[in-house]
């Protein structure tokens, strides 16, 4: 039962085993194009693999070689080249590859020249000094990244393996959609931490309603003849756990209609706000299970002693019995939310109205400016704001001066053939070490919007973190700190500023946090939100967007905030146009 992302995944680590044992660039690029292609094939491969293997070789880069290994790897489960491959390198090896940062060619490099063939040997090499004057990889650049890896793949393998939340909720849909569709299903909901939005997920948990107890059997027939299940971890009448391709588990849940409120209400936790819920419940002559809200007769179950609940079928009517309104999931943390006598109107996917952080083909993005602009507006927004990396971002194709005055006329030119909506002209502005900006105040100056953003550096001591954020906060043009730390989700911490200090300073001078939207980042976090909210200061939700699928992130971006209490009012993101352009122009009159 292989998945298309197990056929993909098996022809990148063939490339990559070729490209670290020096095998031909053609075969390299050849199994990577491959591997793009089935992970991107709309149609089951296994399916047709079986049925029409001949309709392989029509999908763009597979010929009769790659598609007879498509078609052995869904017969068998495996490549016999693969297997060959694995074994001509030593074992440790293809663990390398999993380090953030380190692609085949370090790893050749690693293994050719330094000796190293396991993480643990990349260990204690960094620790000896012995990586100390190899080519491309000895610089104290680099083996401070390595480094940092390294601390966090072994840190990563002693700890339950998570999830980021842009890979598992995408998932956890599409499983929740495939039994939407079963006879007898009247409702499903993904609970747990996805439905409250952390940003990574240990297990999904799906909760699914059912009219009788039959519907229950066809559920658990249709989870785990699912696509992509490697594995069935436990089958019964109401619950099914599954591992997927990559490791992720599915708990799958089945319960009666008439108790759903009361059972999503206790599978989306989170556990912590679970207890305080249940404590409440006591405190009024109730009790609280995972099967409704029921008058306390002190009994633990008092749903076998045939006792009608409270309430049950929904979790407003749970919360309104408890005295409480409805807490939005991503507030069921424990953070004070049981004191609330009513839930903020949080801030939502639909008040969005601009983006104010994207990049085009002129540095790293892969739209030209009016492809991104009709992007923008197919999404409702009145503005969007072209962001650009400045020089210091080499490898980002980051603009000279010279460079960046041209790109502001296209951006007025493109502004007037779309048509319908602003483009501003503006830059993602590296903020160098030290907090100077890359562009002097007289370049900025001719800018609608700056975002300055960290990109570099992102290891300094906190200290040294929080002057430099300052002083980028301080500088009159800014309007946005970008993705503040630069911290990589389960990939590198970036920077830890004294949060509290940045947020006042960021208060003080007008000047919004990024929350940026992408999965890998969410970055402002949580918890760093919450405090740039209780320093009063405005936020920022921009999707950063590089590629047009990008703008998609937004509602992880959306969820964060709402993690953080953020409302409407206080994101830059919901200003009208008017509105925004009083914001953009208060920091141009130079109050500070
Ligand atoms: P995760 O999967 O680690 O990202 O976090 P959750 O919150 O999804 O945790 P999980 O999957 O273990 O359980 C889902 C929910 O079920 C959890 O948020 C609250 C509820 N739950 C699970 N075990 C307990 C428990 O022992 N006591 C209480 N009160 N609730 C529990
Ligand atoms: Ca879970
Ligand atoms: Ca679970
Ligand atoms: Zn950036």
């Amino acid at each position: 039962m292989a998945s298309n992302a197990d056929i993909a995944n098996a022809f990148e680590e063939m490339a990559a085993l070729l490209e670290i044992t020096g095998g031909s660039g053609f075969r390299v690029s050849a199994y990577r194009r491959a591997a793009r292609t089935c992970a991107e094939a709309p149609d089951d491969l296994c399916v047709i693999a079986t049925r029409v293997p001949k309709q392989l070789e029509a999908m763009e880069g597979i010929g009769a070689g790659l598609a007879s290994r498509i078609i052995e790897f869904a017969t068998t489960g495996s490549m016999a080249d693969l297997a060959e491959l694995r074994a001509a390198v030593p074992p440790g090896l293809p663990e390398l590859l999993e380090l953030q940062g380190v692609g085949p060619k370090t790893v050749r490099t690693l293994w050719t020249e330094g000796g190293i063939d396991s993480v643990a040997s990349l260990k204690s090499a960094i620790e000896s000094g012995a990586l100390e004057g190899l080519l491309r990889i000895g610089t104290p650049k680099s083996i401070a990244n390595l480094r940092e890896a390294v601390e966090h793949h072994l840190a990563a393998a002693g700890a339950p393996k998570r999830f980021r939340i842009g890979q598992a909720l995408p998932v956890g849909e599409a499983v929740a959609a495939r039994l939407r569709t079963v006879a007898g299903v009247g409702r499903v909901e993904i609970a747990g931490s996805a439905r409250r939005g952390r940003e990574t997920v240990g297990d999904l948990d799906v909760l699914v309603g059912i009219h009788d107890d039959a519907a229950g059997g066809r559920v658990s027939e249709s989870a785990v003849s699912m696509e992509g299940v490697s594995k069935v971890l436990a089958r019964g009448p109401t619950k099914v756990s599954l591992r997927l391709a990559h490791g992720l588990q599915v708990d799958v849940r089945m319960v009666p209609m008439a108790a759903f409120g009361a059972a999503l209400l206790y599978f989306t936790g989170s556990k912590e706000h679970n207890v305080q819920l249940r404590e409440r419940a006591i405190a009024r002559g109730l009790h609280l299970n995972e099967y409704g809200l029921f008058p306390d007769d002190g009994s633990p179950a008092p749903q076998e002693r045939g006792i009608a609940p409270v309430a049950a079928a929904d979790e407003a009517s749970i919360y309104a019995a408890l005295g409480m309104p409805t807490i939005p999931p991503e507030c069921r943390e424990a953070h004070g939310e049981l004191g609330w006598t009513e839930a903020p109107r949080l801030v939502e996917v639909g008040d969005i109205r601009c983006e104010l952080h994207a990049h085009t083909t002129e540095s790293d993005g892969q739209l030209p400016i009016v492809a991104l602009a009709e992007l923008a507006k197919s999404r409702g927004f009145h503005t969007i704001a072209v962001t650009d990396h400045s020089r210091a971002s080499a490898q980002a194709n980051g603009l000279s001066v010279e460079r960046l005055l041209r790109h502001i006329d296209a951006v007025r030119a493109a502004e007037a053939a779309v048509g319908g909506i602003r483009i501003l002209a503006g830059s993602e502005v590296d903020i160098l070490a030290d907090g100077h900006l890359d562009y002097d105040d007289e370049t900025l100056a001719k800018l609608d919007i700056v975002v300055a953003s960290p990109h570099t550096a992102l290891r300094q001591d906190p200290a040294t973190a929080t002057e430099r954020l300052l002083a980028a906060i301080r500088n009159p043009f800014v309007h946005i700190i970008g993705h503040p730390t630069g911290r990589i989700i389960l990939g590198r911490d970036g920077l830890s500023p004294d949060i509290r200090t940045v947020a006042a300073a960021a208060a003080e001078h007008g000047v919004a946090l990024e929350i940026n939207a992408h999965w890998m980042r969410l970055d402002l976090r949580d918890s760093h939100a919450r405090a740039a909210m209780e320093a009063g200061a405005m936020i920022a939700i921009n999707c950063d967007i590089h590629a047009a699928e990008d703008a998609d992130n937004l509602r992880y971006g959306v969820m964060t905030a709402r993690r953080a209490g953020v409302t409407a009012d206080r994101c830059v993101n919901c200003l009208d146009r008017t509105g925004l352009d009083r914001w953009l122009g208060l920091r141009r009159g130079g109050r500070h």
